[in-house]
């Protein structure tokens, strides 16, 4: 657990005497999943590395309608690109003919050897592909999975 949540629920008396009751019965993993369960309370992140045009995560599970920061990691010497959606999106992206993106949440562009941060809002529980749509990439294996998960 990070000591900024922590904090942050401190500066909440209200909500201190309700995790403290959770801490007693639960212990810290019970905090932490009472948190992730209370949209706004808890931040929602995760992080994805790409090494030799692979993402080093198949696939990533989050919860529907909380802010989730996905963190991308390009380790490699040529540029990536993460693309969620869903088949439409996709079908757009394989014909498509934007060399970088950036003005949309769910469309990054990931420049070699940088690190980018998204921020996504998934709606609706289901599952959506992750791609990578430059050229070979997807067919060389550059796909995942995010599963999202309803409350
Ligand atoms: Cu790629």
């Amino acid at each position: 657990m990070d000591v900024s949540a922590t904090s942050r629920g401190l500066r909440r008396p209200g909500r201190l005497a309700l995790v403290g009751g959770v801490a007693l019965s639960l212990g810290l993993a019970g905090i932490a999943a009472a948190w992730a369960h209370a949209p706004g309370l808890m931040p929602v992140s995760e992080s994805i590395g790409i090494h030799y045009s692979d993402y080093d995560r198949g696939t990533i599970t989050v919860p529907a309608g909380v802010a989730v920061t996905i963190i991308l990691r390009n380790d490699d010497p040529i540029d990536h690109e993460f693309i969620v959606g869903g088949a439409d999106v996709h079908e757009r992206h394989r014909k498509g003919t934007e060399p970088i993106h950036g003005s949309r949440a769910t469309e990054v562009t990931v420049p070699a050897g940088t690190t980018r941060a998204t921020t996504i809002t998934f709606s609706t529980p289901g599952s959506y592909l992750f791609i990578c749509h430059l050229p070979g990439h997807e067919a060389y294996g550059m796909v995942g999975t995010v599963v999202v998960r309803g409350s």
